[in-house]
Formats: structure tokens, sequence, C-alpha cells
């Protein structure tokens, strides 16, 4: 019994590129792991017209692009709650729930998962520097669990050795800073394959001086080892591949669009963003002075960062990691730029 490689599922998903069911027939792999492997086939698959044919595949849009639900599903993700003014002494309260849950990552492909609140990322935390962060953590899952926090706290809200057993919860209490965007994260070992499963999500801290007034988005990037072989089988951004080339991402030109961008993917060691056909200024870890003028950022695992564009032209433009594979595997998606 051999599994099917993620090299294998690149070549095997290219002749169904007009057919998004059939990929999802091949990529569920119970079948295609059950049958004797054989390598010639997989070479054969991958002949040069096959590999052309997937370049097709990753310029599909809207109704063609092969993405789980309705146009609304991840607005919880990728729009965060809006930024509070800085009032000295305020608790943000938060509740995370550790749940396992089989999520449809695309169509007919389901990952067993382990999540916070039910999705993969689990829920955008956002609080002002120095607001009293209050995260109450249900562990409701069958494996101990934490969460660790990246950015200053004490010791003993680190999320490493206040293990969470099934059943219980714990709640973890500090003053939010520095400002940046951040991220967290279960902390329980085996950390890879607590991370890979789902359980991370994206942190935001305001400054105390507020942000120019934007249309903010948040992206976390990741992957899908759908065949426990330790390679991803599917790259998204927020959990669903091609879910933005489905449903591209309104915004208007001329306005200013900042988007928090999170590298989560495990085993791969770099992710990346690519925008088409304009610019944009990164300020890494969303802090500092410094801030890069660039089409293309990438990110290790458990970095990110803040985007800043102004579109100069309406029209749809193509958003994907600049590792093709990761695109055509599902992480693209396109903005939809229009005069008001
Ligand atoms: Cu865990």
């Amino acid at each position: 019994m051999a599994k099917l490689t993620r090299r294998g599922l690149l070549c095997a998903t290219a002749p169904l590129a007009a057919a998004p069911l059939g990929l999802a027939a091949v990529a569920r792999g119970r079948d295609v792991t059950a049958a004797p492997h054989d390598h010639s086939a997989h070479r054969s698959l991958a002949t040069h017209d096959q590999r052309a044919a997937m370049i097709g595949h990753a310029a599909m849009i809207g109704e063609g692009a092969p993405a789980v639900g309705g146009p609304n599903d991840l607005d919880d993700l990728l729009y965060p709650p809006p930024a509070l003014p800085y009032r000295p002494g305020r608790v943000r309260d938060y509740t995370l729930v550790a749940t396992d849950e089989e999520i449809e990552i695309a169509p007919g492909v389901f990952f067993p998962a382990w999540t916070y609140n039910g999705t993969v990322p689990g829920p955008v935390i956002r609080a002002t520097e120095d607001d009293i962060l209050r995260v109450r953590f249900v562990n409701a899952g069958v494996h101990p669990h934490t969460i660790h926090f990246h950015g200053i706290h004490p010791t003993d809200m680190d999320g490493v050795f206040e293990i969470v057993s099934p059943g219980k919860e714990l709640t973890y209490e500090f003053p939010a800073r520095p400002a940046g965007f951040h991220l967290y994260h279960c902390h329980a070992t085996p950390l890879k394959k607590h991370i890979h499963k789902g359980l991370y999500g994206a942190f935001v801290i305001d400054p105390k001086k507020p942000r120019e007034p934007a249309r903010e988005l948040v992206m976390v990037m990741n992957g899908f080892d759908t065949d426990a072989d330790g390679e991803n089988n599917f790259y998204t951004v927020n959990g669903r591949t091609f879910y933005y080339a489905r449903y591209p991402i309104r915004v208007r030109q001329g306005e200013l669009v900042r988007l928090y961008l999170a590298n989560l993917t495990e085993f791969d060691l770099i992710n990346s963003f690519h925008l088409h056909a304009d610019f944009f200024r990164y300020q890494p870890t969303g802090t500092g002075e410094h801030w890069e003028y660039t089409d293309t950022v990438m990110q290790c695992q458990g970095q990110r960062g803040v985007l800043e564009m102004r579109f100069a032209n309406t029209g749809t433009f193509m958003f994907h990691a600049h590792q093709s594979e990761f695109t055509e595997l599902g992480w693209m998606g396109y903005f939809q730029v229009g005069e008001d």
C-alpha cells in the first residue's frame, strides 16, 4: 500500500482541470492510496500537455474555481473585528473552544481537523496595546492542548507548561503588547502535529496611536496534509482552496487596503504572497519604522506582517503564492477592484 504523494497528486489533478469534482475524487485519497503503487502511472500523467493544462487550472475564476461554500462563509476570518481607540484598563474578552471537526477544505475533500471554535484558522483575536486580553480556553477535544500567544507576557501565560486536558479549561490574561500583527497556536507536543491539525489563528494588537482607516483584511496561509504522509496536499488562505478565486474580494480603486498576512503552513519552510499588477508596502511583524516596497513577500513559519496597498487600476487582479505548486493546489484568489 503506497500513499499518493504530493507530486503524484499534482500530476493526477492535471487532467481534471476542467472537472473540479474529479479533483476531489482523486485528492480524497482513500481509493487512490488503496491501489498498488505504480510509478509509471504517475510519470505518464505528467506529460507536457497535462502540465500545461494546470496553468489554465490556476487561472480559473468564479464558478469554475473548486471552492467550498457560499460567498460569505469566511467573512469572520477575512474581516477582522474593528480596531478600538486606546482606553486605559479596558478588558478584551474572548472564548476559544478546541474541538475535533471534519472540515471540508476543497469540494469533497475532508480533513480531520483540531480547531479553535470550529474553523481553521481559528478566530481573529484583536486588542489595542495595553488592553487586558482575557481569553477563556475550553478544551472540548480529545487531546491535550494549549494556546501560545506571540507577544510579551508572563511565563505562566505562555501556553507551554500549562497543558489543558480534555474537558478542562484555562483563562489566559495579560496586557496585550507589543503593537503589531502576531499569531497564536497550540503548543502541546508533538508540536508539528498540533499546529498542522489546525490549532492556530491571527492576533492583531493595534497601536495606541491608531493606524489610518482602511479596508482591513486578514489572510492566514496554511496547508493540509490529507493523506498523513508529512507533505501538504492542499494550500489555502483562511482554510479553503481557491475560495477567493470563486468569490473575489471586492475593494475600491484608490482606497487604502490593509492586509494582515501570516504564515502557519506546516511541513513547507516558506510560503509567500504575490500581488499582480500593483505594488504594496510591507511592514514585517506589523511593527517598527521599516517598510519595504514590493509586489512579493515571503514568510517562514510563524512570520507575519502588514501589507498596505491602493489599487491604481480597476479590474480583476490575481494574488497567490509565488511557489507555483502551492498556487495550483489551492492558494490563489483575486481582488475585484471597482470605481465605487
Ligand atoms: Cu494541541
